[in-house]
């Protein structure tokens, strides 16, 4: 029997390598996407042996390479069982009157219009199909909003929101459709935000244990191996030090 196919997007770094790896282990094939080729085929030499991957290399904010890669998947590969919404970042942390506007595209353009772009694309298989999953990976900043998050939070808030909407359409299809919003998780995620600035980054991570990629990837796991029936439709994850997108209980050191 051959196995189910599972496309990650942001297989790169972090959550989503992190997710398609475990995902490998439970036997899936994989679909990785992200921009940087070389993190790509180095991701598929950690695979265990006898599952398949195709890596495909497009920026998600592209329309036109979206619809022309993912439209014309090689026949093998277009049977696509689990969508795993990843790809995605956080493009500087401004107050509204001084944030950037190329900034703001970014966020826009990745975390929301890229996910919308992917989903239209495989969506349509799983409704032929009448089965599928999406898990869309959103944020606490989708739940809540903190100071100077003003456009990543807007992004991951429509990323809630598109979740539920989904939820809603498929439901017809049998369609599952899940939410998974982290706290805080050390990844390259500030790098990215704070432009390669690595003390700036590493200090959000300082003083207490943050979440680390596996953690999310053990969720995806859990919920992927549900029965049919059950849908693990919204979880917000945090760091036992993190109350809430403000609220972290940090060592001080003296
Ligand atoms: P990383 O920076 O480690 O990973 C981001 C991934 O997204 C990379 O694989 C990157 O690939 C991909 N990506 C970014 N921009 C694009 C683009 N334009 N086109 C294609 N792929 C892109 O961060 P995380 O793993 O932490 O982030 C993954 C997701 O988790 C994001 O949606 C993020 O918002 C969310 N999240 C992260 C949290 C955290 O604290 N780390 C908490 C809550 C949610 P490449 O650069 O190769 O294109
Ligand atoms: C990433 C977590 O708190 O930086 O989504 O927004 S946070």
């Amino acid at each position: 029997m051959k196995n189910k196919i599972a496309l990650v997007t942001g297989a790169t770094s972090g959550i989503g390598q992190a997710c398609a790896l475990t995902l490998a282990k439970l036997g899936y094939d994989l679909i990785v996407t992200g921009r940087r080729a070389e993190r790509l085929e180095e991701f598929k030499a950690k695979l265990p042996q006898g599952i398949r991957c195709l890596s495909l290399v497009f920026d998600v904010r592209d329309r036109e390479q979206v619809e022309k890669i993912l439209g014309n998947l090689p026949k093998e590969w277009s049977e696509i069982d689990v969508l795993i919404n990843n790809a995605g970042n956080a493009h500087g942390l401004d107050p509204i009157q001084t944030g950037s506007i190329s900034d703001w595209d970014a966020m826009l353009d990745i975390n929301v219009k890229g996910l919308l772009y992917v989903s239209k694309a495989i969506i349509p298989g799983m409704t032929q199909r009448n089965s599928g999953c999406i898990i869309n990976i959103g944020s606490i900043a989708g739940k809540e909003v903190y100071p100077n998050g003003n456009v990543y939070c807007a992004s991951k808030h429509a990323v809630d929101a598109l979740t539920q909407g989904m939820r809603m359409d498929l439901n017809p299809f049998g369609i599952k459709v899940m939410g998974i919003h982290p706290g805080l998780v050390e990844t390259e995620f500030s790098l990215v935000r704070f432009k390669g600035d690595a003390q700036r980054a590493s200090t959000v991570y300082q003083g207490y244990t943050p979440l680390v990629a596996q953690d999310i990837a053990d969720i995806v796991a859990f919920a992927l191996t549900r029965p049919a029936h059950v849908v693990l439709a919204d979880l917000v994850v945090l760091p036992t030090a993190q109350a809430s997108a403000q609220v972290i209980k940090k060592n001080i050191l003296k």
